[in-house]
């Protein structure tokens, strides 16, 4: 096994006798493993991750798609000495057991993908939250419409997604049937790391089957009565495809909560945010001030109402995750 295949490109390794691995799965305090001497179990050295007498840890703890620092024992279980630098991450706020708290969800891809499919799952408003936070992840977004062989034509809903999206990719295709999976050719790259992520149930394990030609990760009949997900994956899984491509699959999120996303809403929300610097007044609260330029927008049509509404709702998210992250933070230094 070689971890450059792995996508592993010459970063420092701390440490005496460490070996560069890359994490492709986890069970609660193990990792799965995969490193130049093969595939193995490792767990954390406690020391490096939990920073004594209140100190920050020195390191990030490892998810699925770290590289890390390896003792490899050829014996039994190895141990994890650090993460090193991630490229790329994607984190959203999810209920934890004291309140709001981050999730990171992938790291280390090169492009993470964000699937909707075309029954009841599609969703503008989801697609917003997505790019809000998807576009500070320091890597390539792109958006894929699934199963598009339940509907006569994808067209429109590719128009509808690419008008929240710009210049990011909306690619429709369909696992079952192999349609527009052709669109795909560009990431699916060797030593490439692809993310896949969205609701349960969207085909996001499915499509990794259908690009590995093989039917690597379990799936799961939808439920008929609301279209509904079951949960099929429930860990994040890094494979391996036969092309040399990487692929994460992840469990369905229930929601995307905002995290540190202001400046991705400012991103994703770019037209609006520009209309701000039209507005008479500085301070206009685009409420009721004259020479409101968001005002004459959505008057002229130009601007959707749900758009600016959805627009204020992550706002005010951001804001809440914002003000309790700070309580939090307060809370802890005491
Ligand atoms: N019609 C159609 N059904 C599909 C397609 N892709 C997946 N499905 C079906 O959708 C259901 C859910 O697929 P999964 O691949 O398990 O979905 P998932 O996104 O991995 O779901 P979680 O692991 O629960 O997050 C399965 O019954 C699949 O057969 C497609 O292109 N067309
Ligand atoms: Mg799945």
């Amino acid at each position: 096994m070689n971890i450059e295949e792995w996508g592993y490109d010459g970063m420092a390794v701390p440490g005496r006798g460490t070996i560069p691995a890359r994490v492709i799965g986890t069970w609660g305090d193990y990792y799965r493993i995969v490193c130049d001497e093969g595939e193995g179990i490792a767990r954390k050295k406690a020391s490096a991750y939990f920073g004594r007498d209140g100190a920050d840890p020195m390191y990030e703890i490892p998810t699925t798609g770290d590289f890390v620092a390896l003792r490899w024992n050829p014996q039994g279980e190895s141990r994890i000495v650090a993460t090193l630098p991630r490229k790329s991450s994607f984190t959203r706020a999810a209920a934890g057991t004291l309140g709001r708290q981050a999730q990171t969800v992938a790291v280390n891809f090169s492009t993470l993908f964000f699937l909707m499919s075309l029954n009841r799952n599609f969703s503008l408003r989801r697609l917003e939250r997505f790019l809000s936070l998807g576009r500070t992840t320091g890597a390539n977004v792109a958006v894929i419409l699934t199963k598009s062989d339940l509907v006569d034509d994808p067209a429109p809903f590719i128009a509808q997604a690419s008008s929240c999206t710009g210049e990011i990719p909306v690619i429709a295709l369909s696992a079952r049937t192999g349609a527009g999976l052709d669109r795909l050719a560009p990431f699916v790259q060797p030593r490439r790391t692809l993310a896949f992520i969205g609701s349960s149930g969207v085909g996001k394990s499915s499509l990794v089957n259908a690009l590995a030609g093989d039917e690597l990760m379990p799936t799961l009949a939808i439920r008929d009565w609301d279209s509904k997900g079951r949960h099929a994956t429930t860990e994040r899984e890094l494979v391996r495809l036969p092309s040399g491509t990487m692929v994460i699959d992840t469990p369905g999120m229930r929601e995307i909560g905002m995290w540190e996303a202001d400046a991705g809403i400012a991103d994703a929300f770019a037209d609006i945010e520009r209309l701000f610097a039209l507005c008479r007044f500085s301070d206009c609260r685009h409420d009721t001030e004259p020479g409101c330029a968001v005002k004459a927008a959505l008057a002229a049509g130009e601007l959707p109402a749900e758009r600016w509404l959805a627009y204020q709702r992550l706002k005010a998210e951001a804001a809440r995750e914002e003000a309790v992250r700070a309580t939090a933070s307060h809370r802890y230094r005491k």
